[in-house]
C-alpha cells in the first residue's frame, strides 16, 4: 500500500472573495494537458498549500502541465511570504489542482492514556490497551485557512473572537473558528468534490479522527506525555513541550497565579518539530475535534473504539496556543459542545474506508429487507448479435437488445433478495401468491401491486424517520436493473458465463431457479430466494424464480450512448426482467426484456425493491 496518499482535487474553481478593488485576481483554466493561469499582482506556488514560493518568472498568462508537482497558486500585491496571504484580503486564490499530503498510519496496538505517574496528567485519562485493525491516512498538517478556503469557500477565521480581537489570518495559519459540525460538513464536501473527479475511490472519504486514531498517530510508538519522547518538567510552562508545541508560554503569557494575560495568537502550521510520522503540531497550535463523543475510557483493552454511541460534548485534542503544558500532553482530552466554536479549535483530516451504505428496512414481524448499495456506473446494456438464446433481429424490424452504452449517474439501493412473502405480508397485510411460503419470493403481483407496495413503504418509512429527505422506495429503472444484474459482466449470465443451450443449461443452473433442474426434470415451483450464487455486487436471483418489475413503460433502446434512461414517457407495457421458474434459459438472460400490462399478474410476476433520489 503506498505510504503517501495524494489527493489531486481537479477541476475545483473556487475564488476567494476580493474585498478591496486593489485585490489582485487570479483565474485558472484547463487547456487539454496544460493549466493556463491568468492573474494580476505577484504569483505564487506552493505543492502543499502551507509552504509559498514566488514565481519570479511568471507572466500572466502562465501555463504549466497540469501534471505539475506545484498545484496549488494564489496571486498578491506585491512580495510577501505565505503567512500574510490572507484569503479574501490581499490575496486572491484558485484551486484548480490541489494536493494535500495524507501520511499512511499502520494499524498497530497502543496503550492510550497516560501512566499515574505522568507530570501534568489528569484522573480521567485511564491508561488501557486499544488495537487499531485498519490503516488510515491522516494529514501532515491542521487543516489551513487557505485550503479551508479552496474548499468551502470562505474562511471563518476572518472574524473575531468574542472579546472582539482578531487573530492571525493567513493561508498557512490552520483555520479555527469551526465547529465540529463545520469541520465534518469540510470533509463531506472534500469527500463530494473527490468523488466527482474521480480522484478518491467511492469506498473512501474523508471524515475527522476517532479520539484513539488521533492519539495513536500522535504517539507514533512513544509512551512518553510527548511525541518527541519527552516528559514535562512541568506542567504548566515547559521547554519539552515548547521544542513541539505552540502553547500558552511561546505564543503569549501566563502570570505567576496562572492567569492568561493575552497576546497569545495561533502559528503558521508545520514550524515546529514533527512527530516520527512526520506529522506537524499535534501537540498544541489549535485543538483539534475528534469524531467521537467525550465519554469515559474503558478500563479494559479495546478494539477499534469510536466513543459513546451518544453524548453532550464532542472530544479536541493536543490543546492549543493559549494553553498551559499539561494540556498538549499526548493523551490531554478536553470536552466542547459540538456547534461551538472558537479561536483555539481547529482540525486535521484522515481518509479512511467509507461506511458501507448497505442497510436493512425493517418491517413489522421482523421481516427485514437487505439493501445494497450500487455505485453509479457506465456499462453496455443490451446484447451482442451473437449471444447465444437472444432474439433474431430481421432486416428494417427492432433490435429489442440493441447494444447502446448507458452511464448511470447516480448511485442507487437495490435489494438483495427478491421481495418475500413474508415481506409482501408485514407491509400489506396479504398474500397473493399461488404457492405459499415466507420465504418464497411474492408472485402473482402485477406493476400496480409493486408500485403500491413502494408507496406504502415510503410512507411509513418516511413517518418513522427512517428515510431521508429526496428518497424514495420505488421499482428499479430498466438499466438500473440491468447494470445491477451484470455486475460487471458482458456475457448472457451473471457469473460471466453464456448458455450452452437455449433449454436446460448448466451454467444458468449454477445462478437461478428456471424450468429445468440439474439432473433435466422439470421444476414447477417458486424457491426460497438466496440459494443460488449470488452475483459479483451480492444479488441473489437476478436470473429466474420471479419476474422483476421495472419502472420504465416498454420501448426500443437508443442506439447512441444515454444518461440515466428511464424509458418513454407514455406507453402500453411496464418491463419485467429476468425471467421465471417455469422459463427457458434464453428467457432468463442478463439482456432479456419481458413486458406486460401494469394490471396483468401471473404466476412468476414479482419484483425487487429500489431505492433512489427523488428526480
Ligand atoms: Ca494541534
Ligand atoms: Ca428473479
Amino acid at each position: 500500500m503506498n505510504k503517501i496518499f495524494i489527493a489531486n482535487l481537479l477541476g475545483v474553481a473556487l475564488t476567494a472573495a476580493v474585498a478591496q478593488a486593489a485585490s489582485p485576481t487570479i483565474s485558472c483554466e484547463i487547456k487539454g494537458s496544460n493549466l493556463l493561469i491568468s492573474y494580476t499582482g505577484t504569483l505564487y506556488q506552493s505543492s502543499d498549500a502551507v509552504n509559498w514560493t514566488e514565481v519570479k518568472t511568471a507572466s500572466s498568462p502562465y501555463q504549466i502541465k497540469t501534471t505539475d508537482k506545484k498545484l496549488f497558486f494564489c496571486a498578491r500585491e506585491s512580495e510577501g511570504s505565505g503567512e500574510s496571504f490572507e484569503p479574501g484580503k490581499n490575496a486572491a486564490s484558485q484551486v484548480k489542482r490541489e494536493k494535500l499530503d495524507m501520511i499512511w498510519i499502520e494499524p498497530g496496538t497502543f496503550t492510550m492514556g497516560s501512566p499515574e505517574n505522568e507530570v501534568g496528567r489528569a484522573w480521567y485519562e485511564t491508561p488501557h490497551k486499544v488495537t487499531l485493525t485498519s490503516g488510515y491516512w491522516m494529514s501532515k498538517y491542521e487543516v489551513t485557512q487557505g485550503l479551508y478556503q479552496a474548499v468551502m469557500g470562505k474562511n471563518p477565521s476572518d472574524q473575531p473572537d468574542p472579546w472582539g480581537d482578531y487573530h492571525n489570518i493567513g493561508f498557512n495559519y490552520p483555520v479555527y473558528n469551526v465547529s465540529w459540525n463545520d469541520a465534518k460538513e469540510f470533509c463531506e464536501k472534500l469527500t463530494k468534490i473527490l468523488w466527482e473527479n474521480g480522484t478518491l475511490p467511492e469506498e473512501y472519504e474523508y471524515t475527522l479522527p476517532t479520539e484513539a486514531q488521533w492519539e495513536y498517530a500522535c504517539r507514533a510508538g512513544t509512551t512518553t506525555a510527548l511525541n518527541s519522547g519527552k516528559n514535562l518538567s512541568d506542567s504548566t510552562k515547559c521547554p519539552e513541550v515548547d521544542e513541539v508545541a505552540w502553547y500558552g508560554y511561546n505564543t503569549g503569557e501566563f502570570d505567576a497565579h496562572g492567569s492568561w494575560t493575552g497576546n497569545g495568537n495561533v502559528s503558521i502550521v508545520g514550524k515546529k518539530k514533527p512527530n516520527a510520522l512526520g506529522l506537524y503540531d499535534m501537540h498544541g497550535n489549535v485543538w483539534e475535534w475528534c469524531l467521537d463523543w467525550y465519554g469515559a475510557y474503558s478500563s479494559s483493552s479495546v478494539t477499534d473504539p469510536t466513543g459513546p454511541d451518544k453524548g453532550t460534548y464532542r472530544v479536541t485534542r493536543g490543546g492549543s496556543w493559549n494553553y498551559d503544558a499539561w494540556r498538549c500532553r499526548s493523551a490531554a482530552r478536553m470536552e466542547w459542545i459540538q456547534n461551538e466554536y472558537s479561536t483555539t479549535i481547529g482540525f486535521r483530516v484522515v481518509v479512511v474506508p467509507a461506511p458501507s451504505k448497505d442497510f436493512r428496512v425493517i418491517l413489522p414481524q421482523s421481516a427485514a429487507i437487505p439493501m445494497i448499495w450500487i455505485k453509479r456506473g457506465t456499462f453496455t446494456m443490451g446484447s451482442p448479435r451473437d449471444e447465444l438464446g437472444r432474439p433474431r433481429v430481421k432486416e428494417g424490424s427492432e433490435d429489442k437488445e440493441a447494444l447502446h452504452e448507458v452511464t448511470l449517474s447516480k448511485g442507487f439501493w437495490i435489494g438483495k433478495y427478491e421481495i418475500t412473502q413474508g415481506q409482501y405480508q408485514a407491509l400489506m397485510g396479504k398474500n397473493p401468491s399461488h404457492i405459499k411460503g415466507s420465504n418464497l419470493p411474492v408472485s402473482y403481483v402485477s406493476w400496480n401491486d409493486a408500485i403500491a407496495f413502494c408507496e406504502k413503504l415510503t410512507s411509513t418509512e418516511k413517518s418513522a424517520g427512517r428515510l431521508p429527505e429526496g428518497y424514495k422506495y420505488t421499482l428499479p429503472t430498466e438499466a438500473q436493473w440491468e447494470y445491477a444484474c451484470r455486475a460487471g459482466t458482458t456475457t448472457a449470465l451473471n457469473n460471466g458465463k453464456n448458455l450452452t443451450s437455449t433449454a436446460a443449461c448448466p451454467n444458468l443452473d449454477e445462478v437461478g431457479w428456471y424450468y429445468f433442474y440439474a439432473d433435466g426434470t422439470l421444476n414447477d415451483t417458486l424457491h426460497p430466494v438466496g440459494q443460488k450464487k449470488p452475483n459479483a455486487w451480492g444479488l441473489y436471483d437476478m436470473h429466474g424464480n420471479v419476474n422483476e418489475w421495472c419502472l420504465d413503460w416498454y420501448g426500443v433502446y437508443s442506439s447512441t450512448p444515454v444518461k440515466d434512461p428511464t424509458g418513454p414517457a407514455t406507453g402500453t407495457e411496464r418491463v419485467h426482467r429476468g425471467g421465471c421458474y417455469y422459463d427457458s434459459a434464453n428467457d432468463c438472460r442478463s439482456a432479456t426484456r419481458w413486458s406486460w400490462t401494469p394490471d396483468e399478474k401471473y404466476w412468476g410476476s414479482g419484483f425487487r425493491l429500489a431505492l433512489t433520489p427523488v428526480q
